[in-house]
């Protein structure tokens, strides 16, 4: 029987249905239309700066895949990621209120979460596909009490759990949960020709992360959808960007989010520039980490609501 997968929707009930069932949903005008029209202009601008002025960071080619830290040469790549969007305009702060979107986060992440990682991939004519993955690799898996864990700060990207100690992967009954939720926002529409972001349907509950041997015959679809549409992640789902064959870049913010217990990846607590800090609403500065969590992320004081960059904090004293 052919599986119907998730199609693109207005509706939240069957957004929250689909990312249930499929480990993603496509959810249309995910953000309002003129925001999603400034941001088509700003970050185009903004791409377009950093390759002249050689501050881009490329990555989707053959010699150059995400992930390959360890190669200096930040313009190796075919697509154009851009960073720390929030430092990069007020439009794209602009994406970081209670938009449509944000009303499926609460399923996977809860009702408290923080912002990972905030960013742009242009995927370009040429690029090559990117290795299927989940966002939260680091995430520990269960393990039955007999076996032999892989201790956390052993893990990499390289190194988890299940490839040490495969006994883990017969631990059918335990999963690990969701701790990350993905939005990938189609600014200018994705299809299978522009690279849209390729998808294995319901392997959020695989219980594992891909791997390029045992896995090189999995089947994945190419998520499609029209400006404003946003594939909505749970943190396990097995995805990658797809290779861009059309002559037109593919314009696609990603907003990662995880539990306010975990480390995000892009450091909004000191990355922030100083003059974008005080335009930062409450529920903004939550969502990049400036908020104490249960007396975590503080500088000091553990009963403080909210840490600022500016804080005056005490050093070594004497009396
Ligand atoms: O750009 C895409 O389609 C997906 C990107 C992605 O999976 C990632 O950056 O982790």
């Amino acid at each position: 029987m052919k599986e119907i997968y998730p199609k693109p929707t207005k509706s939240l009930a069957i957004a929250k249905s689909d990312l249930k069932k499929w480990g993603y949903c496509l959810l249309e005008d995910a953000i309002p239309n003129k925001l999603n029209k400034l941001a088509i202009a700003r970050l185009v601008e903004q791409a377009k700066a950093e390759k002249h002025l050689n501050l881009a960071y490329e990555d989707g080619s053959k010699s150059k895949k995400w992930g390959d830290f360890d190669i200096n040469d930040s313009n190796a790549g075919v697509n154009q990621r851009v960073w720390m969007l929030p430092n990069k305009g007020k439009v794209f702060l602009d994406f970081l209120q209670n938009h449509n979107y944000m009303k499926c986060l609460e399923n996977i992440v809860g009702n408290e979460f923080i912002v990972s990682s905030f960013s742009a991939n242009i995927a370009k004519p040429g690029g090559v596909p990117m290795e299927l993955h989940t966002d939260q690799w680091w995430m520990p898996d269960p393990v039955k009490r007999e076996i032999d864990f892989l201790p956390v700060g052993s893990m990499s990207r390289k190194v988890f759990d299940f490839q040490i100690n495969d006994k883990i992967l017969s631990n059918d009954d335990l999963i690990s949960r969701p701790v990350v939720s993905n939005v990938l926002i189609m600014l200018n529409g994705m299809s299978k020709e522009n690279g849209g972001t390729l998808i294995v349907p319901g392997s959020h509950l695989f219980g594992r992360h891909p791997d390029k041997e045992l896995d090189q015959d999995i089947k994945t679809i190419s998520a499609e959808g029209p400006p404003g549409c946003a594939i909505i992640t749970d943190g396990r789902l097995w995805h990658g960007t797809g290779a861009n064959i059309s002559n037109q870049d593919r314009l696609a913010i990603l907003i990662t989010f995880c539990g306010p217990q975990f480390r995000p990846q892009e450091n909004f607590t000191i990355g922030i520039k100083k003059d974008v800090f005080p335009s930062l609403t409450e529920f903004q500065k939550e969502l990049l980490g400036f908020k104490v969590w249960n007396g975590y992320g503080r500088t000091g004081n553990p009963t403080e609501k909210f840490i600022d960059i500016e804080d005056d904090l005490i050093g070594e004293l004497k009396i």
